[in-house]
């Protein structure tokens, strides 16, 4: 287990598979409303209310925001599982992570898409070098560089910094030698970014792609940083104790979402912050519900640094992820995938059109990306 990669982004993928998070005894939750719920705490942050769509199929509940679902990655590729893709600028190319065939560390992938988002299967690139384990890819807003991490520089650095669940079977560790990587977007020439000792992944550029926020334990615990595009001047944005991570900037790059670890381990709950490290604001209140994985709808017209997420819980089980819609301003939230099986990671296309995420509702049930075009509901 220890070869395990790890970044917490892909613990959904194991959480699917292994035993020990039963939802057994899970409060029962029901809404009177079956889609849009709006729900005020004595804690910080809103407490989730489950959807409770009832007898429909999940196809059909699912069909009101997601139509045209298509699969994107599927093992006839050679990938025998992938998730936590990302669009280009442009959409036609997205980025992710994979296990090659036989294999159990994952490797960054580009592929392209036609201009209505279906794959082009001779398209697949392999763009880390091969070596390690690398995670949590991610475009240069001009389309022209990528970036993410890997352990191919050092790849048999340990770390102190690892997560278990509590009654659960698996253990997931955050190499040492994981640190950010740019290279051109072919995956030529790669560049290594953070230099300092320790865990450093889970990176985004800004929209203008002079910073990248990641998340890294140089300093003890998962904490957000930002640096110059160029890896130069990081300054450190949150300082807690616990695991801070995922984070990306919002569409105008005053904010940042992250999921963290505030109240006890693996009890991911999402918080905002301000760029600066400034006005830190819970966004789900602590539970048993693990919420994790938000990544920003664009920008409206009213709501220029944008106003929504899309992310993914435990509130229908921790064997059935699923993806939801969250208001930062309201706390209006709304379900938005129904499949039985795993569905997480989600990010929305620069137009707003598109949903892509992780989901093991394919016919062979492993980890693949799906694409689907998406309704975004009103007040979102
Ligand atoms: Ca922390
Ligand atoms: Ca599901």
């Amino acid at each position: 287990m220890k070869d395990y990669i790890r970044t917490i982004s892909m613990v959904c993928l194991v959480m699917a598979s292994i035993a020990g998070c039963s939802t057994e005894g899970r409060r029962s939750i029901t809404a009177t409303e079956p889609d849009v719920e709006i729900s005020n705490s004595d804690t910080e942050g809103v407490v989730l209310i489950a959807d409770s769509t009832p007898a429909e199929s999940w196809e059909d509940a699912e069909a009101k925001l997601l139509t045209n679902v298509r699969q994107l990655t599927n093992p006839t590729m050679g990938l025998d599982r992938a998730g936590e893709a990302y669009f280009s600028p442009d959409m036609r190319r997205i980025i992710f992570q994979a296990y090659p065939r036989g294999e159990s560390k994952y490797q960054m992938y580009t592929l392209d898409l036609t201009s209505d988002g279906r794959p082009i299967s001779d398209s697949l690139r392999r763009v880390s070098p091969g070596d390690g384990a690398c995670t949590c890819g991610f475009f240069e807003p001009n389309g022209r560089g990528i970036i993410y991490a890997s352990t191919f520089l050092n790849p048999n650095l340990q770390n102190p910094n690892r997560y278990q669940r509590e009654g659960a079977s698996y253990v997931w560790d955050m190499p040492g030698g994981m640190d950010i990587i740019t290279a051109n977007v072919d995956g030529s020439n790669p560049r290594q970014l953070t230099k300092t000792a320790g865990y450093d992944a889970e990176c985004a550029y800004s929209p203008d792609g002079r910073f990248i926020v990641f998340s890294s334990d140089r300093d003890g615990n998962p904490d957000l940083y930002v640096m110059n595009a160029d890896g130069s001047g990081v300054r450190r944005i949150t300082n807690r104790p616990g695991y801070d991570g995922g984070p990306f900037f919002s569409p105008a790059g005053r904010r940042i979402i992250f999921r963290a670890d505030r109240r006890q381990n693996d009890h991911l709950q999402l918080f905002v912050v301000n760029a600066d490290g400034t006005g830190e604001r819970q966004l789900t209140a602590d539970s048993d519900i693990v919420n994790w994985a938000p990544y920003w709808l664009p920008a409206t017209a009213d709501a220029p640094d944008g106003r929504s997420v899309v992310f993914t819980t435990s509130l229908h089980g921790h064997y059935n992820y699923e993806v939801y819609l969250l208001n930062v301003e309201t706390g209006m939230h709304q379900r938005v995938t129904f499949s039985p099986r795993f569905d997480g990671l989600p990010v929305v296309s620069p137009d707003g059109k598109w949903l892509m995420w992780t989901s093991q509702r394919g016919s062979d049930a492993t980890s693949q990306i799906f694409l689907a075009d998406f309704k975004v509901p009103h007040g979102f």
